[in-house]
Formats: C-alpha cells, structure tokens, sequence
C-alpha cells in the first residue's frame, strides 16, 4: 500500500468517526419516536464503538451444520464456540478477539479483529434468530458465508442479499473432506461456474475443512487393524490468508465505509419514521380542525355564523400544523397563507369563498338536513386547507417550482372529496346525537 493509500484510509476513517458522531448527536427523538428504533440506534452506538476502538468484525454466516462455529474455532486455533452434529447447536450470537501473528499481517492493519458466531439462517422456529443473524451481517465487516458443498435457494437468496450490502464477502466450501477429490472439484466448478457467477468472482471462494474426519489406523490385540474416522487437523490456511489480504488492503476503509453504510440506513430509516409519525399528527390536527369546524357550523346556522370564526378555526389548525412542522409562523402569516390557498381553490378570497358556500348551501342536498350539508362543506374546506398546509409544510413552507396553484390543483384531484363529506357528516351525526 502507498502512503498515499494510507492517508486516504485515514481520512475515510476520520471522516466516518465525524459522520457517526454527528448522525448520533441529531438523532433527538421523543421517546414515541425512539420506539420501534431501538436496535438501529443500538447498532449505530456500536458501530460508532467499533470505530473508536477500530475491531474489523468478521462474521460467520450459513445455514444450520455448516461448520461455522467449527471454521471460527480453526481460524482463532482453540473451541471457543460449541459445535456439534445437532442442528442449532448456536443459538446467541458470540463474539470472541482473534489474534493473528502480527508476521502474517504486513502490518498495516493496527486494529483489533472479532470473530463473529451467527445461528444458522434456517433454524426451526428462528425467524427472530434469523433476522438477528441478517442483521449482525449486515453490521459486520467482512462475512464468511459458509457452505458444505453444492448451494441450496436458501443459500443463493441470502448470498444474494449480503451482496448487496456493498462488503467483503467470502464464500467457504467448507468439509471438503468429506468429498473425494474429483467430487471436490466439481462442486466447486459447479458453485464457481453457474451458481454463484454473477455474484462472486472465483477469488472469493475458498476451499477449507474447520473440522475434518480423517482414518486413523487402530492397532487390535489379536494383530489386525481397525479403521476409526477421528478429527484431524483443520484446513483454513487458504481462508486465513485471504482474510488477512483483504484487512491488509482495506482494513481501515473497511470500517469506515462499513459504518457509514450502515449509519446511512439508519439515518434514512429515523427520517422515514418521524416524517411517519409527523404526518399521523398531522392527520390529526385537520381532522379536529375539519369536526371544530363543522360542529361550529352545525350548532349555528350559516347565515349567522359569524364569517371570522370560521377563518379562526382554520387560522388556528394552519398555526398548530406550523408547530408541528417545526416552522416559525405568526398569525398574520397564517392568515396571509389562508389567503393564498383559497385564492388558488377558487379564485375567490376567503369572505367569499365563504359566502359562497353559504348561498350554494341553503338549497340543501338530496333531503339530507340543509344544517348537515353546511357543517360538511365547511368541513371540506378545512380538510382541503389542512391537507394543502400539510403538504406547503413538508415542503419547508414552500410551493416549490411549480408553484402554488398546481400544487393545490394536484392535492384537491387526489382527495376523494365524496367520501371525505361521507365521514364528516358520519361523525357529526353521531356527535350531535350524544350531545
Ligand atoms: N467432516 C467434517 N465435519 C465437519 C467439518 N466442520 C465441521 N464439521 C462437523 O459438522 C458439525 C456441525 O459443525 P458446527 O461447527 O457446529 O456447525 P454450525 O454451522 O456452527 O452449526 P449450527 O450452529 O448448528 O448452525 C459438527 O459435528 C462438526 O464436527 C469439516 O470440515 N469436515
Ligand atoms: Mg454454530
């Protein structure tokens, strides 16, 4: 690696230690919001730990027997993860270091190295294990996928999703001792050739056997020979030094554009549930707004309400969505705003597009009590004033390009105004008639 190598790791090191730090620091969520978050901010703490202390993850994945407790105990040259021919035998998710000889790293790798034990992906009645295992995955930096010979579809669709996650990523053939050579080779072919050919390059394969069975030779006391399978010595050499290839490459890089990937994911995910939360509140707020309204209405005729309440209560639900929204708004903008979105609705200033709703309503519709009908138009116009706000407001109290009118053409063609006034007049019938 040049030292011009080295300092660009450096920076994208530093970078993303900044970038966690700050992500973290913004996070300020109520607690409403924190809910339903906790593992991803869990994992963005870690990540920014990870970080701090500079650990490479190294993650065993596969489905259940595969050897990857085994293949983790080879590579760390101790059992320090239970193993066993029982299918989830691994049930946690275990970590331990691993130290390697310094002389098989060129040295340019200072962190620290975990090994990562995962539960197999296809452990009866684990879907909860199974999403940890994705997860702990995802959040690791290189994944040791393992197989023991030809891959199945679940092992194809779950290679095919770690892919994605932009990582180093191994594939083992692991137990290769428990196929004859030629067997061996075309296994592999098979995996290399046509399995796995868009996904990985054949230097990401590997061959090992964490845990082989080898004949061993037993002397009997009458002279003859037993032949007995027992555990021999474990083959990773090949796996070992293409994991510390890949550290000595990008061994720092690797944690910082793990991390940032990582923290980005979470970040999008934190945006998309309080703008989620934002708008049921929202939603809220206009559909009090919408019922203040049309009881308002409903309790006093049109032709006496008074014309200024009713902009007050709309006043009112424009100020509360600007609250909401977190946008400075004074009354007289609230009112200016009100303004503007019933000059686009129709034309018309707000006493007017008031009176009109009044002379249109006297006519009363189709039988139902003129009262009725009045409570919900002067409810839809809220509702539409409310949603239209909504929407002015996400923007960041803008119109955008296209400015006011389309927008508002756009908004009131998307709402189903029948049934809207279905549930207005639904409501209020079933309010009046308690009160
Ligand atoms: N023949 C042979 N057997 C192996 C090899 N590696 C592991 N095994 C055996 O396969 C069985 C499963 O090994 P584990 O390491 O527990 O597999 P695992 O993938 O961690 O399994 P779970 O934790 O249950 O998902 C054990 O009986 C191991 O001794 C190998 O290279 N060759
Ligand atoms: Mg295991």
């Amino acid at each position: 690696m040049t030292t011009f190598d080295a300092l660009n790791q450096e920076l994208h090191y530093r970078q993303a230690q900044r970038t966690l730090r700050h992500v973290l620091a913004q996070l300020d969520l109520t607690p409403r919001e924190r809910s339903g978050l906790e593992t991803e901010i869990a994992g963005l703490e870690m990540m920014l730990r990870k970080l701090d202390r500079q650990v490479v993850q190294i993650a065993a994945f596969g489905m259940v027997g595969r050897g990857k407790s085994s293949l983790l105990n080879a590579l760390v040259g101790q059992e320090v993860f239970r193993t066993g021919a029982i299918h989830g035998v691994t049930q946690t998710i275990d970590r331990v270091p691993w130290q390697v000889e310094r002389v098989t790293l060129k040295n340019e790798f200072s962190g620290q190295i975990e090994l990562v034990d995962t539960p197999g992906i296809d452990e009866v009645n684990g879907q909860a294990r199974e999403e940890l295992a994705i997860q702990v995955a995802q959040q690791s930096d290189i994944v040791l996928f393992v197989v023991a010979g030809d891959i199945t579809r679940v092992e194809f669709t779950a290679l095919s999703q770690l892919r994605r996650c932009a990582k180093p990523l191994l594939l083992v053939f692991n137990k290769i001792d428990q196929y004859a050579p030629p067997d061996r080779e075309e296994i592999y072919r098979k995996i290399a050739d046509e399995r796995v050919k868009e996904l990985l390059t054949p230097a990401e394969i590997v061959l090992a056997a964490s845990s082989p069975l080898v004949p061993k030779v037993i002397p009997q006391p009458d002279g003859s020979y037993e032949i007995e399978m027992v555990r021999g010595k474990p083959q990773v050499t090949d796996l070992k030094l293409k994991i510390l290839e890949i550290l000595d490459r990008e061994g720092k890089s690797l944690l910082a554009l793990n991390s940032l990937l990582y923290a980005d994911v979470v970040h999008e995910r934190i945006i998309a549930r309080k703008m989620a939360i934002r708008n049921y509140r929202a939603d809220r707020l206009i559909w009090n707004g919408v019922m203040t309204q049309a009881i308002a209405i409903a309790v006093s005729p049109i032709t006496v309400i008074d014309l200024v309440t009713t902009a007050v209560i709309n006043i009112y639900l424009i100020l509360s969505l600007a609250k909401l929204y977190g946008i400075a708004m004074t009354h007289q903008g609230a009112f200016n705003l009100l303004k503007q979105i019933a000059l686009a609705m129709g034309g018309v200033s707000v006493t007017e597009l008031f009176t009109n709703f009044s002379l249109g309503l006297l006519k009363g519709v189709g039988g139902v009590p003129v009262a009725l009908s009045q409570a919900a138009i002067g409810g839809i116009s809220t509702y539409n004033i409310g949603m239209i706000t909504k929407e002015y407001l996400a923007n960041g109290a803008s119109w955008g390009a296209q400015g006011p009118k389309a927008v508002i053409t756009r908004i009131l063609n998307s709402l189903d105004q029948e049934s809207i006034i279905a549930r207005i007049k639904e409501e209020l019938k079933s309010k009046i008639h308690r009160s």
